[in-house]
């Protein structure tokens, strides 16, 4: 855990006492501030003053003596629904910063001989597993690797800097909106498209939210920036017109010189001039599809720029295994194999899937976006049948029109009936792939309870299988 002392003898009033704001109370407390922290939920408060958090009831506390309201990331800081701990700090001009602000905040008074590399990834699509990969690439190449932020851990509960360690962060909007100290050795931008309207309120607030990641970057630092799409590719423009920092565009489809590219499953490395094959990415079991490329290409190019030798990357690349809710293969059952995509919470991400693919047999919906599915329209073709669930049932099937469809409700209906069909067609393989382009919250907790059931009816028609057919009629394979 960190000892944060940028906030030695300060007020500091934290808010939301979840993955972010437990560690930040606490590591603020052990470095000396006068920490008063609070959340909505009174078990959760309950559990932080276990964990040794120093609660302060923020309705009651005057502003006046706060010095900064630390916010954690999930709780709307704008508009009609700002929460009412931002609207107090607004009222008296208190700064609102996130726990990325604090760490960056650290890491910037650190003498450069003990400063940690510090290396961060946004975009709307694929950053926790382009963060995951890089950082198995700099574990595969012996460093001390601390991997944090919107991927799951807090990333002041990571341990502390020195000299050496490599801090690999995924960034997501909310955060980078409270962080403008920040200052990334290297900074990954992917893509954007359209993406958490309901907290910037347009997209140029969001595009502007993203940007933080690369603010405060000098001419020692490298941007990577996905020029796949318009937004990205503006500010690659601007980035190459200022000429104040090295820059890496990567895409997924087209040849960029300089640059490194994915370009159909092959990653080329155009960094000095002639396009070099590097690596074959279709051998790569754990990095499916050209959005993978795209991830591919960011992270070569980012332990590149941190010096690791191409090898070394290449290997690291071929044996990295994945993870979970992000295409990952699940199981095989006889002809059939399951996917889990459940990180897909909309109609962009879930196109990879769709473009992964030749044929599947699609599990969609859950609480819609905006654009529904609309935007898989021109995939529809992929699709041997979809089955929905959840609440945008009615409304995808009408988009669905065509298309083989059936409304199943929950998963357990959804996934047994994608496998009778599938089992149907033996022994030619079938694909059923859950890929929800949608949010969860009207069945799940999160996108991660989601995947776990898929996970678990596959699990359950597994052991049925086995138990019913016997291990010579169905094939059964534990992947
Ligand atoms: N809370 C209130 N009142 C409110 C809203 C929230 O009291 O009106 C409290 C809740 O009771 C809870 C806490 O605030 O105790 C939750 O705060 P939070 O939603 O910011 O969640 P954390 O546990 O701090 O997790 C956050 C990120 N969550 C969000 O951005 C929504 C996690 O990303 C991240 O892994 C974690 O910090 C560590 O950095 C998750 C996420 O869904 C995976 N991110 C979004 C995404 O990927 O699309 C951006």
């Amino acid at each position: 855990m960190f000892k944060i002392t940028t906030f030695k003898d300060k007020k500091v009033a934290v808010f939301g006492l979840g993955r972010t704001g437990n560690p930040c109370a606490l590591a603020l407390q052990e470095g000396g501030a006068i920490v008063y922290a609070w959340d909505d939920n009174e078990k959760t408060r309950e559990n932080a003053a276990n964990l040794g958090v120093n609660l302060g009831d923020l309705n009651q506390i005057d502003f006046d003596e706060i010095y900064a309201l630390v916010m954690s990331p999930g709780v709307p800081i704008y508009g009609p629904k700002m929460h009412w701990a931002a609207r107090k700090a607004v009222e008296k001009n208190v700064p609102i910063i996130g726990d990325i602000e604090i760490f960056a905040r650290e890491i910037n008074i650190l003498p450069p001989e003990s400063a940690p590399k510090t290396i961060g990834i946004t975009g709307t699509n694929g950053k926790s597993t382009t963060t995951a990969l890089i950082a198995h690439i700099l574990q595969f190449a012996g460093k001390d690797v601390r991997m944090g932020g919107n991927i799951g851990t807090g990333i002041l509960s990571l341990d502390p800097p020195r000299a050496g360690a490599y801090y690999v962060l995924e960034l997501s909007s909310y955060q980078l909106d409270l962080a403008k100290s920040l200052r990334l050795d290297v900074a990954v931008q992917l893509n954007i498209s359209e993406d958490h309207l309901e907290r910037h309120g347009n997209m140029e607030r969001y595009v502007a939210a993203k940007r933080n990641i690369f603010a405060n970057q000098t001419k020692l630092d490298t941007a990577i920036i996905g020029v796949d799409d318009e937004w990205g590719e503006a500010q690659c423009t601007n980035f190459v017109a200022a000429g104040n920092r090295f820059i890496v565009p990567i895409s997924s489809w087209q040849f960029v010189s300089p640059g490194v590219c994915a370009v159909s499953g092959v990653l080329w490395d155009a960094g000095t001039g002639r396009a070099k094959e590097v690596a074959d990415l279709r051998l790569a079991k754990a990095l499916p599809g050209a959005h993978n490329g795209q991830n591919a290409a960011a992270a070569y190019a980012a332990c590149k720029a941190l010096g690791l030798s191409t090898e070394i990357i290449v290997q690291a690349i071929m044996n990295f295994g994945g993870l979970k809710h992000r295409l990952q293969e699940v199981d095989k059952i006889g002809n059939v194999k399951f996917y889990n995509d459940s990180k897909a919470t909309n109609a962009d991400a879930s196109l990879q899937a769709l473009k992964a693919f030749d044929k599947l047999r699609w599990i969609v919906g859950g609480e819609a976006k905006t654009d529904g599915i609309d935007p898989l329209i021109p995939y529809f073709n992929k699709i041997t049948k979809a089955y929905l669930i959840g609440a945008a049932s009615d409304r995808f099937a009408k988009t669905l029109k065509d298309v083989p469809h059936q409304k199943c409700g929950d998963m357990k209906a959804a996934v047994r009936a994608a496998f009778e069909d599938a089992k149907a067609n033996y022994p030619n393989e079938e694909l059923v792939v859950l890929s929800p382009a949608c949010a969860s919250f009207d069945q799940y907790k999160d996108f991660e309870a989601r995947g776990d059931d898929f996970i678990d009816v596959v699990t359950q028609i597994a052991s049925e299988s086995a138990s019913d057919l016997g291990e010579n009629v169905i094939p059964f394979t534990t992947l």
